[in-house]
C-alpha cells in the first residue's frame, strides 16, 4: 500500500473511477496502433480521422502514433515518408518509438549486431521497401546491408526516426508503445520496457496512475482494461488498423476494413 501511495504522489491525479478518465476540455485525441508498413490502411484511417475531427470541431486536435510504423507490411518507406511529410493542417501529431524503429535505428546508427534479428522480425520488408536488392538482404554481410540501407534512406527519414519520443501524456492518458514497468513512475521507465514489455505489464491489474494506451501486443479487438487500452489489432495481417478516439470522458474507436 505504501508503495502504491508513493507512486500516486509522483504520477498524480487519475480519478478513482477509471471510467472518469478524461482528456482536457476541447482537446480531441486520436491514438493509432501499429501500422507495420501498411501505408494503404494508414491513409484510409487518416481520412476517417479527418471526418471525426470535422464532426467534433475541437479547439485542439492531437494524433498519437504508437510506434511500429515499419516492418512486416509492404511499404514501410512509404509510411515513414507519409508521417514525415504529411500536411497535418491544424492537427498536432506525436510519434512514439516502437521496438521495430529501435532495431532500424540501431542499424542506421552503425551497430551491425542486431541486423539478423531485425531482418528475421520483419525488417526484410523494410529493406525491400527502401529498394535493397533481395540478394543483399538474404546473403549480404551486416556491413553490406548497413551500407546499402544508409545509401537509400533519405536524410529526412533519419531525422524523423531520431525525433520519435519514448512516451507522452494527455490528460489522464499515457501513450507508450508496448507498456510500462508497473510500480515505476513514467519518467523513470526504461526505454527497453516502454518498447518491448509484455507479460509483467499486460498481467498487471492494479491502477498505474494513468490509463496506459499502447500497441505492440496484438489482440483481435481493442483490449480495453481498467488500467490500459491495447489497440494493436494486427493491421499488417488483418487489414484492421485501429484509432482510439478520446474526448472529455468519451472513448470510441475507428477501424479500417469496417
Ligand atoms: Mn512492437
Amino acid at each position: 500500500m505504501r508503495f502504491f501511495r508513493s507512486r500516486q504522489k509522483v504520477d498524480a491525479k487519475l480519478p478513482a473511477d477509471a471510467s472518469a478518465a478524461r482528456v482536457p476540455e476541447g482537446v480531441l485525441v486520436h491514438a493509432i496502433g501499429d501500422v507495420h508498413g501498411r501505408l494503404d490502411l494508414l491513409s484510409e484511417l487518416l481520412g476517417r480521422i479527418a471526418d471525426d475531427v470535422a464532426l467534433r470541431d475541437p479547439s485542439e486536435h492531437r494524433i498519437v502514433l504508437l510506434g511500429d510504423l515499419i516492418d512486416r507490411g509492404p511499404d514501410s518507406a512509404g509510411v515513414v515518408e507519409l508521417c514525415a511529410t504529411y500536411d497535418w493542417r491544424e492537427s498536432r501529431p506525436d510519434f512514439v518509438i516502437g521496438n521495430h524503429e529501435e532495431l532500424m535505428l540501431n542499424v542506421l546508427d552503425g551497430d551491425p549486431s542486431g541486423i539478423r534479428f531485425w531482418i528475421d522480425n520483419g525488417g526484410d520488408a523494410t529493406l525491400r521497401s527502401y529498394g535493397l536488392p533481395p540478394d543483399i538482404i538474404d546473403q549480404g554481410t551486416a556491413e553490406q546491408i548497413m551500407a546499402a540501407l544508409s545509401a537509400r534512406v533519405p536524410a529526412h527519414h533519419i531525422r524523423f526516426l531520431h525525433a520519435l519520443c519514448d512516451y507522452l501524456t494527455i490528460g489522464d492518458y499515457w501513450f507508450v508503445h508496448a507498456g510500462i514497468r508497473p510500480g515505476l513512475p513514467l519518467a523513470r521507465q526504461k526505454p527497453k520496457d516502454l518498447r518491448w514489455i509484455r507479460g509483467a505489464f499486460l498481467d498487471h491489474a492494479e491502477p498505474h496512475g494513468g490509463i496506459v494506451v499502447h500497441g505492440h501486443t496484438i489482440s483481435p479487438e481493442v483490449d480495453a482494461q481498467p488500467n490500459r487500452i491495447g489497440i494493436d489489432t494486427g493491421a499488417y495481417e488483418t487489414g484492421r488498423l485501429t484509432a482510439l478516439g478520446l474526448w472529455n470522458t468519451e472513448r470510441w474507436h475507428l477501424q479500417t476494413g469496417r
